[in-house]
């Protein structure tokens, strides 16, 4: 231990240093000086802008021009300015009545610069408001032209996309790896006009019929007194109002089950939710749903390891896509349709294809591919782009049409209103994340935020003042095309078809298509969830759902919750499972996943390089993790012990011996490490148990096996051992390609 005076000493000198460090009279600051050494005094030329950002200021985002002058905006130009372009000498002084006088009320730069602040946020999002978005360009396959003249689904045409992906409930500083739902909202920028795909990584909804949309928002966001829980559906209000309104049950097991918590956006599938009616160019029509396909498979986390997430790295997800993209590991999806017979019932093998809360089983209308979405460049300005891009259903292509769902129908009149106030105005589309790539030329005028300098003196029609124009498009001129649907003769009612009362069925072909081990994850779900409930009569209410959804399933939730299990109320549904809903059983590609390699600089470091070489070969990410920073063996250590945790890597491989001096550990930390060998670094044995926990792989070569042995895990499934790097991280990569070592879970129900 160092000694009162010597720390003194040591303080004093580092004071002394600071001072040599300071000049005490920099003009404008006399007495408190500023280091001498920070700022050059010559500008320098702005950073060059990447290769494939072209200049900011005159490309929208997506690489559309903007018009705007190259030399007009912030961070381009040498010289700082004011927002009216005046060359500034100083921005760290405020002005002053001499140097310890009160500020004077006319430093304009002053007021400028506080004034722009205290503005720089903007409303959240009321729903989705946590989210990450990326640039990526479709391609179409051309399949889909027999059924829609949807230019951008064209054999090989390529256009611009930008997907924003979130949480629902959740505010915009929430945390990913919550249990919720996760939207899927892609804008592309068509030659035809934008088309905004606004959908979901769950195919249901909770609701029939948009008017519900507060109440099932108000009981799901944290209660109206005290604020809590963020980010969460455990709680009162969101069960109470699920188990008395039971056309949300299929959407709830949706959440329960491991789609709630996904492992990534990458691998996430996407769900138009809704059915849409497509129109090809001879002015047929069918009706459709929309799938995204996610390349590397539909993955989730472990519910123990999202919670951990939730406090070790709350950007888990937004991180994982942004490290992909710039690893060159790029999200793909297929977009996919089912394509359904436009019958004047509006059914299909008597599904009523405008109740979202049903499915069509892709057994039964195969999902068929076309195009393709490659998600390839991350935003350069977040607020921009991912905070101000705006969706909004009614955009839409010539080719695909809406179709007389009630929730569809609403969302129709939501998106652009809530726009209206969270963009503050009706220009929002001027705004350059959401500038059309198909020419404007419409006759909206003026408004708050007006970008455009409109000429013409006609923004009418008919007019003979500016020659007639614009005219409007005719059949060959590829316009939007209403579809003419009939509407049948009927009354003005408040009331849904009788095929909307079906609540359970599908919520039991969703059970019944589980793997046991998903239903295990659902049965845990709903057990936690309702665990959290306070009121008893609310979770005897969902127990009630739970019946008549499947006996197994109430009764090992009722069991769980100390309570008994009701009986049915409806007749348990006969329905054929869809294997296509689990997610289990396949293997993936592993682009982007991250193997945490633990190291011990004092070990054998044989065959690290060539490891870490491999990884990558794989189109995977390897960390080493290490007792401290800098170089080991010549390579970085990207993890300390002190900052990793197994839940940032897919698997944990022990490379050498990571047998640290005990005393090297912080006092705090050692206490944990008890159970392991005492030589151990507790925070590794807590590494290896969490990741065997969570079913990841775990490897070991060489003396690092002996963690395994002191952590209780050798020998047991998804944990290999070999003699050296090569061997261990092969059997690891196909152990991955499962996405998790499925039989170390425990199954209750068969
Ligand atoms: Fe949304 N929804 N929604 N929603 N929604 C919004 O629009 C709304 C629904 C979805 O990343 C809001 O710009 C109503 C279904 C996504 O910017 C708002 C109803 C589906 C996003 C709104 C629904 C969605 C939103 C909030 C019931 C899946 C995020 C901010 C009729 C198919 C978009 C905004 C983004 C956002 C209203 C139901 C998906 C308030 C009234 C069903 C992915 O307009």
């Amino acid at each position: 231990k160092k000694s009162a005076a010597a720390v003194k000493k040591a303080v004093g000198s580092a004071a002394e240093k600071v001072a040599e460090l300071l000049t005490p009279d920099v003009p404008g600051s006399p007495g408190s000086g500023t280091p001498s050494v920070a700022e050059p005094t010559e500008p320098r030329d702005p950073l060059p802008p990447r290769p494939e950002q072209g200049t900011p200021q005159t490309r929208t985002p997506t690489g559309a021009p903007t018009g705007a002058r190259a030399d007009a905006n912030g961070q381009q130009g040498k010289y700082l300015t004011t927002s009216q372009g005046a060359r500034l000498r100083d921005t760290d002084h405020s002005l002053k009545a001499g140097p310890r006088g009160p500020i004077l009320l006319q430093d304009h730069h002053l007021r400028e610069k506080i004034t722009h602040f205290d503005h720089e946020r903007i409303p959240e999002r009321v729903v989705h408001a946590r989210g990450a978005g990326a640039h990526g360009v479709f391609e179409g396959y051309g399949t889909a032209d027999g059924v829609t003249r949807a230019g951008f689904l064209k054999k090989g045409k390529q256009t611009d996309v930008f997907v924003r992906f979130s949480t629902v409930l959740g505010s915009r500083g929430s945390a990913d790896t919550v249990r919720d739902t996760r939207g899927f909202a892609t804008k592309f920028y068509t030659d035809e006009g934008t088309f905004d795909l606004v959908g979901n990584n769950m195919p249901v909804f909770f609701i029939q019929d948009g008017i519900k949309f507060p109440d099932i928002i108000h009981a799901g966001k944290p209660h109206p007194d005290r604020e809590i829980p963020q980010a969460q559906s455990a709680h009162d209000t969101f069960w109470d109002f699920v188990s008395l309104h039971t056309e949300a049950q299929h959407h709830t097991i949706w959440n329960m089950s491991d789609r709630g918590i996904p492992r990534s956006f990458r691998t996430m599938e996407g769900f138009g939710v809704h059915t849409f009616r497509l129109v090809n160019e001879a002015g047929d029509t069918v009706l459709a749903k929309f799938h995204w396909k996610p390349k590397l498979g539909v993955h989730s986390l472990d519910w123990e390891e999202a919670q951990l997430l939730s406090g070790m790295d709350p950007d888990f997800h937004r991180r994982d896509l942004y490290d992909a993209i710039e690893a060159g590991a790029y999200p793909v999806w297929e977009l996919g349709i089912q394509v359904l017979p436009d019958t004047p019932d509006e059914t299909f093998e008597g599904i009523d294809l405008l109740d979202p809360t049903k499915i069509v089983p892709e057994e039964l209308a195969p999902v068929q591919p076309i195009g393709k979405m490659t998600l390839n460049r991350t935003p350069t300005n977040f607020f921009a782009e991912v905070e101000q891009v705006a969706f909004h259903l009614g955009n839409l292509p010539p080719g695909i049409d809406v179709t007389n769902d009630p929730l569809l129908q609403t969302r129709l009149f939501s998106y652009v209103d809530t726009q209206l106030t969270r963009l503050a105005g009706p220009n929002f589309s001027q705004i350059p994340i959401n500038r059309p790539h198909a020419a404007v030329n419409d006759m909206l005028r003026d408004g708050f935020h007006q970008q455009a300098i409109h000429a013409g003196v006609a923004p009418y029609r008919p007019n003979s003042l500016d020659g007639g124009n614009p005219s409007v498009a005719g059949d060959a001129d590829q316009a939007f095309l209403d579809v003419p649907v009939t509407v049948a003769e009927a009354s003005k009612v408040r009331a849904s078809p009788v095929s909307f009362e079906d609540h359970y069925s599908q919520v039991r072909l969703f059970w019944l298509s589980m793997s046991p081990v998903e239903r295990e994850h659902i049965i845990r779900a709903y057990t936690f969830e309702l665990g959290k409930c306070y009121e008893q009569a609310i979770k005897e209410r969902q127990l009630l759902s739970l019946a008549n959804i499947d006996p197994v399933l109430c009764a090992q939730v009722a069991a769980g919750l100390g309570l008994p299990a009701p009986e049915p109320t409806v007749p348990l549904a006969d329905v054929t499972p869809s294997p296509a809903l689990s997610q289990i059983g396949e293997v993936w590609p592993g682009d982007g996943r991250t193997v945490g390699v633990v190291i011990d600089p004092d070990g054998d470091l044989d065959g690290l390089g060539a490891l870490r070489e491999a990884v990558f070969a794989a189109g995977m990410v390897p960390l080493l993790i290490a007792p401290h920073g800098g170089l080991v063996g010549g390579l970085p250590v990207q993890r300390t012990f002190a900052t990793a945790r197994s839940v940032e890597f897919d698997a944990v491989l022990l490379a050498g011996a990571p047998v640290p001096a005990p005393d090297a550990i912080p006092a705090r930390d050692a206490k944990a490490g008890t159970k392991g060998s005492a030589a151990i670094d507790p925070r590794v044995l807590l590494m290896v148990e969490e990741a065997w926990r969570h079913a990841k792989a775990i490897g070991a070569y060489g003396a690092s096996s002996a963690v395994l042995t002191a952590a209780g895990v050798d020998g047991t499934p998804g944990v290999v051992v070999a003699d050296n790097a090569a061997d261990v991280f092969t059997q690891l990569q196909q152990l991955m390609g499962a996405h998790r070592v499925w039989d170390r879970f425990p199954a209750s129900v068969a």
